[in-house]
């Protein structure tokens, strides 16, 4: 967006929210009788045909009130349109309840192939450019004929279109904005997936062990349209997946839970290995090839309508998609540079920015009172008034970027994202566990990365459907391991806040020939700190807490290619760069910045074998080895420091 908008914006918005910085109550929005929408919308169902024929579940609510038009406000999703039925109303339906109560035509979608929709679903369908025929479909053509159907059949709209999600449907909303329908002004896409080998089920090549139940959700493939589950979730049946896994060993003997007994309606991958559609998928194709790229949704955002107004939302310390909000919003910037493009990043896990819960936790960690209420009234609600119900012009109040110092605890707006006065700086993994800008000597640490015990990524004992608390957990437990290297500046003297990504430049070697390398940004509190407790672990105390801020996984194989695995030689210093994701978070005065460098991550992420295989999904037992792995103090790690 030009500079001459960002300024008006971000003067419009400093005056318009501190006017408004009235703490929310919580009877203002959440008090919402369970019978809301029934006695203040009417429910249609129905379904869409689509240019290749196939017809889409989709559920209608609109407001008793006809005296006035309404825009239509949509989410396509996989996870259903549920309660089905006319007679069957959602407690709260739209993206928050300030838009439910005003008023909008609010409409979900089953997605192709998914629920009550007909169709063959597809993981991160790919998009078809330059489509030559009806036959040839994709999320963005049925979302345009979708919305040609709905402006065009519903009563009383007003001819504007708004799509939302979070995740999965974050991903069908960005979608949405590709070859998008002339009706659709606005989108935002929130914690939305970019890139399955980069978000939810990969980081750089590791399969996240810990999505291993949600494999099935996606993977049971249908050809009817199913009103109730046709697919189950793995019962491991213990709470101790760290226990589990270890015990289970190679990942090929988990193959098992991916054969189902003969289900009605149910399409099978008619392979010798699985049944689960999407777990052979992952195992048969292990490097960033002809399955995953086609699927990636950031590469196609060339195709995205300048005319779609979009704000990207998404979470610090969301565990499940990351990559994908961040990648959005940067695409965008860079193939619509005339967009309105704007973002939204606060003090979230995953999709927690809906959450109508008067105090803001993440795991153990407190940030605050009303921010996603304030986010749903303030910035949310605007967002879709302005170019739903308003003139829609560049001038919506709102800032370009609007994004929550995690260390300060306090809302920050800027005209560019990463901020423009945000410059790179390096700092080296010294000896003596010495972290620090200049590099000292020539030194290297040493530790064994045993399999047998690997690094957890948490302390809790809990089977999870999905990752989500460790993103803000105490990593004293990690530090005091001899197989996680720790590096740490001196007590700072002054704040010092990180803006921007943060690449891992890491100088290494091992004894064997596949390694994992994790890197890890920790917030040590002082020993006397003020932090609240409230809501904490009780084996856990604020006194010393180490807060991890920021956290990636390289799987080594992939150091210089995605596409093309390449083996370590035994012994030799080897560069391997990790990018981490964006942070913005203020170290503050008395605190120190620590690195942490391991090998294992368990599990969250599978274990790597640490000898090169071709494909570690059906690696052997006699693959895994224990190995001994160095790190060379010329490892830097680049921040970007905001001056
Ligand atoms: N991105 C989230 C997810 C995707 C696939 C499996 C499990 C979770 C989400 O849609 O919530």
């Amino acid at each position: 967006m030009k500079t001459f908008f960002k300024l008006t914006l971000l003067l419009a918005f400093l005056v318009s929210s501190c006017s408004k910085n009235e703490k929310t109550t919580t009877t203002e929005v959440t008090e919402v009788e369970d019978t809301y929408v029934k006695d203040n919308y009417d429910k249609q169902e129905v379904t869409i045909e689509m240019r290749d024929g196939i017809k889409l579940h989709t559920t209608i609510y609109s407001p008793k009130d006809k005296s006035q038009k309404y825009p239509i406000l949509m989410m396509r999703t996989p996870y259903s349109c549920r309660p089905y039925g006319e007679n069957e109303f959602r407690k709260k339906i739209g993206p928050n309840t300030h838009l439910m109560k005003e008023g909008n035509i609010i409409v979900y979608q089953d997605v192709r192939g998914r629920w009550m929709s007909e169709g063959i679903y597809d993981n991160m369908r790919a998009y078809i450019p330059n489509k030559t025929d009806n036959t040839q479909i994709d999320e963005s053509s049925d979302t345009y004929d979708t919305i040609e159907w709905l402006v065009n059949n519903v009563e009383n709209n007003n001819g504007n279109v708004g799509t939302w999600g979070i995740s999965y449907p974050g991903f069908y909303a960005t979608y949405s904005t590709i070859d998008a329908h002339p009706a659709l002004k606005a989108a935002s896409p929130q914690a939305c997936i970019g890139d399955f080998f980069f978000d939810d089920f990969h980081h750089n090549g590791a399969f996240l062990l810990s999505y291993f139940r949600a494999v099935s959700l996606f993977g049971t493939m249908k050809d009817v349209p199913k009103d109730s589950a046709w697919y189950k979730l793995p019962d491991l049946g213990t709470k101790d997946q760290y226990q589990f896994f270890l015990d289970a060993g190679p990942l090929s003997n988990l193959n098992s839970y991916f054969e189902y007994e003969k289900l009605d309606n149910v399409i099978t991958s008619k392979s010798d290995q699985v049944d689960d559609v999407f777990w052979k998928e992952i195992i048969d194709h292990p490097n960033y090839d002809s399955v995953w790229k086609p699927k990636g949704l950031i590469q196609n955002l060339k195709h995205s309508k300048s005319s779609v107004a979009t704000m990207i939302v998404g979470g610090f310390f969301d565990a499940e998609d990351l990559y994908g909000p961040f990648e959005t919003y940067k695409a965008i910037e860079k193939n619509n540079p005339n967009a309105y493009n704007t973002m939204v990043f606060g003090p979230w896990d995953h999709g927690r920015w809906a959450s109508t819960r008067e105090k803001n936790f993440v795991g153990n960690y407190y940030f605050g009172d009303s921010i996603s209420l304030n986010f749903q009234r303030d910035i949310e609600t605007k967002f879709f008034n302005h170019f739903l119900k308003g003139d829609g012009s560049k001038n919506s109040g709102l800032p370009e970027a609007y994004v929550f110092d995690t260390g300060k605890k306090a809302w920050s707006s800027f005209e560019n994202w990463p901020p423009a006065n945000s410059t790179k700086q390096e700092m080296y993994l010294n000896a003596n566990q010495e972290l620090s800008v200049e590099k000292k000597g020539s030194s290297k640490e040493v530790f064994i990365s045993d399999l047998k015990r690997p690094v957890p990524y948490s302390e809790d004992i809990k089977t999870v459907f999905t990752p989500r608390k460790y993103m803000t957990d105490d990593q004293r437990f990690a530090a005091r391991r001899p197989d996680v290297l720790i590096y740490e500046t001196e007590v700072l003297t002054e704040d010092f806040t990180l803006a921007g990504d943060i690449m891992a430049k890491l100088k290494v070697a091992t004894t064997g020939t596949d390694a994992d390398w994790i890197v890890k940004v920790v917030d040590v509190h002082p020993h006397d700190t003020e932090e609240q407790k409230e809501g904490m672990q009780d084996h856990l105390a604020m006194s010393n807490y180490h807060l991890m801020v920021r956290s990636e996984v390289m799987r080594g194989r992939f150091r210089n290619s995605f596409e093309n695995p390449e083996p370590f030689v035994p012994n030799q210093k080897t560069a391997v760069n990790i990018k981490l994701q964006d942070v913005y978070h203020t170290f503050k005065k008395g605190h120190k910045l620590q690195i942490q460098v391991q090998s294992t991550w368990f599990p969250l992420i599978d274990l790597n074998p640490q000898t090169f295989v071709p494909n570690i999904y059906k690696a052997t037992e006699e693959d895994f080895k224990n190995q001994t792995h160095t790190i060379f103090n010329d490892s830097a790690i680049e921040f970007s420091v905001l001056k």
